[in-house]
């Protein structure tokens, strides 16, 4: 088996595997210590807290604060949204940045797992008849890998949905028209995580350790970062949050996000299985792109191992059609959170009637119990 990317997918993949007895080689263009700085999402849902403890892993590779609130801020008026306690595991503020050091330190440290960094020019043979195969060159020279089963981890830009010929993918796309800057900085979330509209446009602060958080503030499409200098990015977060008291802090990172959603249909082609964002985007407004990629890879080593220990390869051949209603169910939440959380701010961009619209469908979440259920349901990803 040859997993084509170490990030939060093809790690959890591999350690699935290797925690079940099936060798797996996983393959890597970067080196350890630039996927182990690397910042993304925030929020393991409850779903995959659910998942790290029935694969007897959580407590080895999660960390971080129950996520249970968020303020709901509208031109300063905040509400707290407390996630409906049933008793049942809850979702962690648990960074993709930490729960992809502990994979590493628990398949290649201390499973002695095969995860071959820094390699280049990865292909993919998945022919009919022959039996797949993966070459690639790294400072050794060039290597060919024979194997049953590859699956592609390796991202949005990566090349194994590259390597699926014209004509049996579709891709369904939704754009919202526009972006997010994301801004990593070194001030702590006081209080609740915010998830904030005005007539400015949206503002999010979602914490990514003890002492950073992430915020996110709506922008045009064809925002460069040099339209972002740091003095901008505050003055907008005070005048968004109508918090004037909110104090400069260093920014360490800063990206501009378009925010689209993404759906490849079907997830494998022969002997090749896509997971993660290489099979789908999600806005992150939803947080769900690391934790559909979770999904998928549950899904996929129980499938794998099937095939692998009992010669049985039925998991393997209704792999997309079992991960794509769950797909699209959460592409459904990401898309709902992302028009709700835009349209309820700046008029100037859907007009008043979907900013009324939207600030209805907040006032739902506050005042039926019914909505504030589902609502619960969707973020912990247990729907
Ligand atoms: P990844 O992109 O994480 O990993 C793919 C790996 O494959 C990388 O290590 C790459 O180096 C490697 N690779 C690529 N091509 C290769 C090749 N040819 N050969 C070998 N290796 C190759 N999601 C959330 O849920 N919440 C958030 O708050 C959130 N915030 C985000 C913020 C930003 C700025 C970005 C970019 C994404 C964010 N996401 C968020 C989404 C993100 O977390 C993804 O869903 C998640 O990384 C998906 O994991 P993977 O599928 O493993 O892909």
């Amino acid at each position: 088996m040859v997993i084509i990317g170490a990030g939060v997918a093809g790690l959890t993949l591999a350690t699935f595997l290797r925690r079940s007895g099936v060798s797996c080689i996983v393959l890597e263009r970067r080196d350890r210590a630039t996927i182990e700085v690397r910042q993304r999402a925030g929020v393991v849902e409850a779903r995959g807290v659910q998942m790290f403890e029935r694969w007897g892993l959580a407590d080895k590779l999660l960390a971080g604060p129950v996520a249970h609130t968020i303020d709901y801020r509208i031109n300063g008026v905040g509400r707290i949204f407390g996630v409906v306690a049933d008793g049942g595991s809850q979702s962690r503020f648990c960074t993709q940045q930490m729960l992809v050091n502990n994979l590493l330190r628990e398949l290649v440290d201390v499973m002695s797992g095969d995860v071959r960094f820094n390699v280049a020019d990865v292909m993919i043979r998945n022919d009919l008849n022959g039996r797949p195969a993966v070459t690639y060159s790294d400072a050794r020279g060039e290597h060919e890998l024979a194997c049953g089963y590859i699956v592609g981890c390796d991202g949005n830009r990566g090349v194994s949905r590259a390597s699926i010929p014209d004509g049996v993918l579709t891709s369904y796309t939704h754009e919202f028209g526009y972006a997010w800057l994301a801004a990593l900085v070194e001030a702590p979330v006081v209080g609740h995580p915010i998830m904030g509209v005005s007539d400015r446009g949206f503002v999010a602060q979602l914490p990514r350790g003890p002492k950073m958080s992430r915020y996110y503030l709506q922008c045009a499409l064809n925002d460069g970062l040099a339209d972002w200098p740091d003095q901008r990015i505050w003055d907008e977060i005070r005048l968004r949050l109508r918090e004037q008291t909110i104090e400069n802090a260093a920014v360490h990172d800063k990206d501009v996000v378009p925010l689209r959603c993404v759906v490849h249909v079907p997830m494998q082609y022969r002997n090749l299985f896509l997971a993660g964002d290489a099979a789908h985007l999600a806005s992150p407004t939803g947080a769900k792109g690391m934790n559909l990629a979770l999904y998928d890879v549950d899904v996929l080593a129980q499938a794998l191992v099937r095939a692998v220990r009992d010669r049985d390869e039925t998991g393997l051949t209704n792999y997309s059609d079992t991960v794509l209603p769950h797909i699209w169910k959460y592409q459904e939440f990401s898309v709902w959170m992302t028009d709700t959380m835009h349209d309820a701010g700046d008029p100037t961009q859907h007009g008043t009637f979907r900013q009324m619209i939207a600030r209805a469908r907040l006032d739902n979440l506050f005042e039926s119990s019914t909505a504030a259920r589902l609502h619960t349901e969707l973020q912990r990803g247990l729907n």
